[in-house]
């Protein structure tokens, strides 16, 4: 069992539980991926693995999941809610490198600086926030530009044990993930043409900074080289340009 196999199982067994859960394709080639690296007695195999589900209020939930041995495991989540929706991003990223953890758990705003859409949206999960923010410290040095995408409930933490991922950081994994359903649960679509032009804008905003920054670009161009990297990000992990380029040539 490798360290973030749980919080996948958890996630995946949460949402069919709660959800209406439809699969989302994923395109050849990206469900299951492997590379060896490194040589001789170093040598890893590495699995990346790719889930993806939808539901009528979620255009994609999806999971990239890395295991590389003790020093190298990723999952990556992210919930992409469709565009008649005024939700906030779903946003896990749980690292573990050769240096250590490092922990970006958050409900990623559309309209940050916007007090109504943080009384809707980030207020109602402070308590949780601060309950699970005691064991998880601040995790320091953060991008600049990355933080107008994280909210005030932002969990962003760099445990040195691995004890403190099982135990704390998975506790705040199911609370966040319970409490974002909670928020799905209540969403209304949203039918205003200004409202809905200006997520629409502020997904575009958001998806095109993950894809430029990705933080895992490097990693995955070692292993599985930049053709398969660019498209798995650009045609699987940050779709949304692609999927609505598709729906605008067939509408
Ligand atoms: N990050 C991803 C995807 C990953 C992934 C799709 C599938 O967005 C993994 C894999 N994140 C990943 C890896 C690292 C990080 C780091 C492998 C380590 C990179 C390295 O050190 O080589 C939150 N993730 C990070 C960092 C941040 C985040 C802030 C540290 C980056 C740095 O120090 O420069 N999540 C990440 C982020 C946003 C987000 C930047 C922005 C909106 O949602």
């Amino acid at each position: 069992m490798t360290l973030y196999q749980p919080f996948l199982d958890y996630a995946i067994a949460l949402l069919q539980n709660r959800l209406n859960l439809q699969s989302y394709p994923i395109p050849a080639g990206f469900e299951s991926k492997q590379a060896t690296v490194g040589k001789g007695k170093h040598q890893e195999e590495v699995l990346t693995t790719s889930y993806a589900y939808q539901t009528s209020k979620l255009r994609q939930i999806r999971a990239a999941h890395v295991q590389g041995g003790n020093s190298l495991q990723v999952l990556n989540f992210v919930i992409f809610p469709h565009l008649n929706y005024d939700l906030p991003f779903f946003g896990a990223d749980l690292v573990t490198l050769p240096g250590g953890h490092l922990i970006a758990l958050d409900m990623q705003p559309l309209f940050r600086d916007d007090l109504g859409y943080q009384a809707k949206y980030t207020q109602p999960i402070l308590p949780i926030f601060q309950t699970h923010q005691q064991h998880l410290p601040w995790g320091g040095d953060f991008p600049e530009e990355a933080q107008p995408f994280f909210s005030p409930a932002f969990l962003w933490t760099r445990p040195q044990q691995t004890e403190v991922v099982e135990t704390h950081v998975f506790a705040a994994f199911k609370a966040y993930l319970q409490a974002y359903l909670d928020f799905v649960d209540q969403a209304q679509p949203v039918t205003d043409s200004k409202y809905l032009a200006e997520i629409e804008q502020a997904q575009l905003r958001y998806l095109r900074y993950r894809a430029e920054k990705d933080p895992a670009r490097g990693m995955f161009t070692r292993f599985y080289g930049t053709e398969w990297t660019e498209e798995y990000i650009h045609g699987f992990l940050f779709d949304l340009e692609r999927k609505l380029a598709l729906s605008g040539a067939r509408g």
